[in-house]
């Protein structure tokens, strides 16, 4: 074992890294400092072994391209466990395993992991560091892939250890790839010892412990107990002519263009008269109470982990000019002119490839069945830092957060849920929320149609009883002075031949602009017994050619398609027994009174 001296004083970490050493058995340990320097080593290292395959250099500055077994390339939702004393702490929604019985499964696969390897430890901070809305963390890991993610995901090193002193708390994560067999994986938490272990997976969500299980597992426990939210939303400001900039969080289950909401840019007539977009975050907020009154957003991460397959000049141009220049791509396909293609890219099919899982690709290609074999995997990943991004925001890395005027909540609805609605009160936000849910697609088990329920697109992401996280949300409303208002918006409904009747993308900013003028008082809307949905005429169509009639039916509400859809949410809401909290009760029956 070579030894290296530590880069800090802190006893509690100091000692759980040895524990955790002693554990793994790695043939070193190397804290990990942050600088370039740090950075080169790793990769010509990663590029050595195959780990990492370097771009061209001159169509791809400082990118690098990863294939993850083939085993290994999602989130394994089944293999994440919340690890709470009680069971009833853990919820419903989650699978829950006694602490003790998690330890030691655990350990067996993390015994000797790392013999033969390096054991890098990553001090991390989630939110710009020192800020006060920020949380330490410390990886321990024995993937090279893993540190160089995070660098880009997270801020890393030893500005982070200063702040962290002597005495500060932190996340302790733990990961070790072992031998990403799916049989020995496990995705465990435990928010009652603030700690994470994370093996037999390299894949993002599973492995760079910041994202989903330290900013919003382990994050939503600490928010409930400290009075704060951790919420699976992206943040944006929006500037209007001669106004300063108002902005917005946005939850949406998966498939629902998030990153393509976050870096949106607004139609032509829009960009004219000074309307501008600033991407604030594209995944994953906190919020917490100004000392303004206001509910302050600010995001945890400091780069992108975006799905590639679709990114294009079209649906994304400021994602694209984002991935230009230090970048990893995972599991895209490999050009023979050492560059990364994906399905639903700009450029044309090349004529042959590497796919994803390292096979030879050409256009055109099916397997036995016929189908057609895609060169990307559907989930293939980049990385790429935040500060590339065209658009992102000046006050990103505000440590202060910014004020959010309106919370938004939509899901992938063919029907019954109109393009926007204003909720009537906090309460009712909060139980339109948690109703929350897109039809399945022939691409997902169950029944084409039938709505997954994904109550503020949390439903893989909350670390607790999901019972307890709506009375959150109804608690907090009391203690907010200046409260957000809620919105659930659908860009997602069909005309009675299946065809999407709104444009979507950048002309979703047509919505948002009526949503702005609500949160300042300057517009009218018509009340519904599902709350405020515009008059036609004040959701501007210039420039759009819609058939007569169609932002009525758009806006429209059918009160027979909402009775029905109140029996599914009842159904829903009963799986949560006693911990479901009144008021949502409330909310449903005097929904259900005025529908009539
Ligand atoms: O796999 S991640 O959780 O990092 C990305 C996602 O599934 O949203
Ligand atoms: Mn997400």
């Amino acid at each position: 074992m070579i030894a290296m001296e530590t880069p800090t004083k802190h006893k509690e970490l100091i000692s759980w890294v040895q524990d955790m050493e002693k554990m793994c058995r790695p043939d070193k340990v190397v804290w990990i400092n942050g600088s370039l320097e740090e950075k080169k080593r790793l990769e010509d290292e990663a590029c050595g072994t195959g780990e990492l395959i370097k771009l061209d250099e001159k169509k791809l500055p400082g990118c690098f391209f990863h294939r993850s077994n083939p085993n290994d390339v999602a989130r394994t939702e089944s293999l994440t466990f919340i690890c709470t004393k009680n069971k009833e702490d853990a919820g419903p929604t989650n699978n829950w395993m006694a602490p003790q019985e998690a330890y030691e499964r655990a350990a067996d696969i993390f015994g000797g992991a790392m013999k033969g390897r390096t054991m890098y430890v990553i001090p991390f901070s989630m939110g710009p560091v020192g800020s006060k809305l920020s949380k330490i963390g410390v990886e321990i890991t024995d993937s090279i892939y893993v540190v160089l993610n995070m660098r880009i995901m997270t801020r890393i090193g030893d500005a982070v250890l200063k702040v962290l002193g002597e005495n500060g708390s932190f996340t302790k994560c733990l990961h070790s790839k072992a031998d990403l067999d799916i049989k020995k994986r496990l995705i465990l938490h435990f928010p009652e010892d603030n700690t994470i272990w994370s093996v037999g997976s390299g894949y993002g969500g599973n492995a760079l412990l910041g994202k989903k299980c330290l900013a919003l597992r382990i994050a939503s426990w600490l928010g409930k107990t400290e009075g704060w939210m951790a919420e699976h939303m992206l943040i944006l400001g929006i500037d209007r002519p001669g106004k300063e900039t108002k902005y917005i969080t946005a939850a949406f289950p998966s498939a629902c263009g998030k990153t393509n909401l976050a870096m949106m840019i607004p139609p032509e007539g829009y960009k004219a008269k000074g309307y501008r977009v600033w991407t604030v975050g594209d995944d994953i907020s906190w919020l917490k109470i100004g000392s303004d009154g206001t509910l302050r957003a600010i995001n945890p991460e400091a780069g992108y982990f975006g799905v590639i397959p679709g990114t294009n000049s079209k649906s994304n141009p400021n994602a694209v000019a984002t991935i230009k220049k230090n970048t990893i791509f995972t599991n895209a396909a490999l050009t023979p002119d050492n560059t990364v293609w994906w399905e639903g890219s700009d450029d044309p099919a090349p004529p042959k490839a590497i796919d994803w899982s390292g096979n030879e690709w050409h256009p055109g290609m099916v397997d036995d069945r016929g189908v057609s074999v895609k060169a990307a995997h559907p989930n293939s990943r980049f990385t790429a830092p935040a500060s590339q991004c065209p658009c992102v925001s000046p006050k990103w890395e505000d440590p202060e957060g910014v004020p959010i005027s309106a919370i938004l909540f939509g899901g992938r609805r063919a029907n019954v849920m109109p393009l926007v609605f204003e909720t009537l009160s906090w309460n009712h936000g909060v139980f339109t929320a948690s109703t929350v849910g897109s039809e399945k697609t022939a691409a997902q088990e169950g029944v084409v149609g039938e709505i997954r329920r994904d109550p503020m697109a949390m439903l893989p992401f909350c670390g607790y009883n999901m019972g307890d996280y709506f009375q959150h949300w109804i608690n907090m409303g009391k203690k907010i002075p200046k409260l957000p208002k809620i919105f659930h918006v659908n860009w997602f409904r069909t005309d009675d031949h299946g065809k999407f009747m709104w444009p979507g993308f950048g002309d979703n900013m047509r919505v948002l602009d009526w949503i702005l003028d609500r949160c300042e008082g300057k517009v009218d809307a018509i009340q519904t017994p599902v709350g405020f949905v515009p008059k036609a005429s004040d959701i501007n169509s210039e420039g759009l050619t819609l058939a007569p009639g169609t932002i009525e039916k758009l806006v429209s509400v059918n009160q027979a398609e909402w009775r029905e859809e109140q029996k599914d949410q009842e159904k829903f809401f009963k799986t949560f027994g006693d911990r479901f909290p009144k008021e949502l009760w409330d909310e449903y029956d005097g929904l259900k009174k005025r529908l009539g």
